[in-house]
């Protein structure tokens, strides 16, 4: 009785959703959370993943700030959002600073390639140039204390350090943590008088260095870089088998400069403008790979979202944003924020993002998050998030999907929707530790599964759904409070570090190893 009454529902709603394309928006059914679940499929979410590959393979391997394939993937979703005569969408341009190394470490000379630790907080103030004998330092783990250089003189020379993990390391296979490994090498090296340091990477660090923990002071950040495990290989046999001094010249300078790049952004042009249903994604890749888990799979998702949504006419608005240069450090998202006037941030009503949902676990951002003075990154979530993780909840629960809280931190497009106080979730199915490919060239198509994804976008079809429907009732507004003089909001600083363009990206093997 139940199941045919169900499909009795399923055949009405098919009926309105034609008529509804068929008027044009003219009168059109509210936003059904079953019918909007039946068109956020896998073929769908799967489709425009493959465009986004196709397009980073077309301009050069990837979809980063400042390239083409930026701009190719922001038309191919623009070219898509123009066909709605009932949505409109516009792009917003904003500069972003940004800074490249140049690194050269020539032996005798043969040039080797290096890596930069390039994303420390220092970025861009440690221009060297220096030259000097290249030795051995302390074999494995012993170069991670000033006690490992006892009865060795590298006074004024290149120390080449093994770059087994350190003594209480994090090693989360295939990733090992920059701060674990690489930071206190570099003071090691540093404290026993060294001219520079350069860290050979250890064969089974497959993914390379990651992460943002324990960086290096200043004061201990001697020139330095890091080099590939075969290269390394060859220079130590260089080293071993010269019976005499080995000399290189190692130096490095920056390039800064400003690009624009641009925001993209789609809203239904029906549906209460006062309570706005906002929905995010990243569109921008890193340098070394296609991006499509991190974070092509948010943008799909929201692509799929827009097409589903042509259907109906939502009570609450809702707009879209894929978001610019989240890579580089959240440019985009927190352009976007700074530069509402008191009105348009007071219509926002919730912010749900969605990034990396490709494979893994099933994140659901937690909404009763505190922010804990040991960890910079978290935050307090604000006043009705936990409502909305409640949905997210009790939908997968429901369809027996288990799942994980995910801290809500500062280093994602929610920061800054977190500092006008408005009610954030979404959800996100791990990085480091989850995705081998995260950050790399191997992040491509087939590094998503396409369950996954699909469970993940129909949890979002209904809970989108549902705050299309009675988002104004269930979530407390939350209100700007003041403004600057150019009438701008001026968003309540939850986190005073936040990340900048030297800290917020990883230091990964890839832009100079291309791996
Ligand atoms: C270490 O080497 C430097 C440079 O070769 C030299 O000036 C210094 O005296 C040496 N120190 C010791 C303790 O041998
Ligand atoms: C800031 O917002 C105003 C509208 O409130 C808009 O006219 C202007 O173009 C925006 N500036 C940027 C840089 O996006
Ligand atoms: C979040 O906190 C609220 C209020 O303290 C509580 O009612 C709710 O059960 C909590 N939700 C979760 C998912 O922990
Ligand atoms: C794909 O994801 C689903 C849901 O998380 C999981 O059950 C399945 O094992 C995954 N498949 C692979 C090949 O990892
Ligand atoms: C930093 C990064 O590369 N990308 C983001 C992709 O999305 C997840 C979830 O929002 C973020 O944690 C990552 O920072
Ligand atoms: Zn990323």
């Amino acid at each position: 009785m139940k199941f045919r009454n169900a499909s009795i529902i399923a055949v009405v709603s098919y009926i309105a959703y034609t008529n509804a394309a068929a008027l044009k928006g003219t009168s059109c059914p509210p936003v059904d959370s079953k019918g909007v679940q039946r068109l956020v499929t896998k073929n769908k979410l799967m489709k425009n993943l493959k465009d986004l590959e196709t397009i980073a393979n077309w301009n050069g391997g990837n979809r980063a700030f400042n390239t083409p394939g930026y701009t190719a993937s922001l038309n191919y979703i623009k070219s898509q959002l123009d066909t709605s005569k009932t949505w409109k969408s516009w792009t917003q341009d904003l500069e972003v600073p940004y800074q490249k190394p140049k690194v050269t470490f020539v032996v005798e000379g043969k040039a080797y390639t290096i890596g930069h630790f390039q994303f420390s907080m220092w970025a861009g103030e440690d221009d060297f140039n220096v030259e000097g004998e290249v030795v051995e330092g302390p074999p494995g783990p012993a170069s991670c204390t000033p006690e490992g250089y006892t009865g060795l003189n590298v006074t004024g020379k290149i120390v080449f350090v093994d770059g087994a993990n350190c003594p209480g390391g994090v090693w989360q296979s295939p990733w090992v943590h920059y701060g674990d490994v690489v930071a206190p090498r570099l003071r090691a090296a540093h404290s026993a008088g060294a001219l520079a340091v350069v860290v050979h990477l250890n064969e089974k660090y497959e993914a390379g260095l990651v992460g943002f923990k324990q960086m290096p002071d200043r004061k201990d950040f001697s020139p330095s870089g890091y080099m590939a495990y075969t290269d390394g290989l060859h220079l130590l046999s260089l080293i071993r088998r010269t019976g005499r001094p080995v000399l290189a010249k190692f130096e490095n300078s920056w390039f800064s400069g400003k690009s624009l790049t641009q925001n993209l952004f789609s809203e239904s042009i029906g549906g209460d403008p006062t309570n706005v249903i906002m929905i995010g994604a990243h569109l921008d890749s890193i340098r070394n790979g296609p991006g499509i888990n991190d974070n092509g799979s948010g943008s799909s998702l929201l692509i799929a979202l827009f097409h589903a949504l042509q259907s109906y006419c939502p009570k609450n608005r809702i707009r879209f944003a894929w978001w610019g240069a989240e890579e580089l450090g959240l440019y985009g998202s927190n352009h976007y924020v700074s530069n509402l006037s008191k009105q348009e941030a007071d219509d926002i009503l919730v912010y749900l993002n969605f990034d990396m949902i490709g494979h893994g676990y099933f994140g659901v951002f937690d909404g009763n998050s505190t922010s804990k003075p040991e960890d910079p990154y978290s935050l307090t979530s604000p006043p009705g998030s936990s409502v909305i993780e409640k949905l997210f909840v009790d939908y997968l629960v429901g369809s027996g999907v288990p799942i994980t809280k995910e801290p809500l931190v500062a280093n994602t497009d929610i920061a800054g929707f977190v500092e006008l106080n408005k009610a954030v979730g979404g959800m996100h199915s791990g990085s480091i530790g989850v995705d081998f490919c995260y950050h790399r060239k191997c992040d491509d198509y087939t590094n998503i599964n396409e369950t996954h994804i699909e469970i993940i976008g129909k949890a979002t079809a209904h809970v989108v759904s549902v705050l299309s429907n009675e988002g104004a009732k269930i979530i407390p507004k939350a209100l700007s409070h003041s403004v600057n003089e150019d009438g701008r909001v001026i968003p309540t600083k939850v986190w005073d570090k936040k990340p900048s363009i030297s800290e917020k990206v990883d230091v990964t093997v890839g832009d100079v190893l291309g791996i």
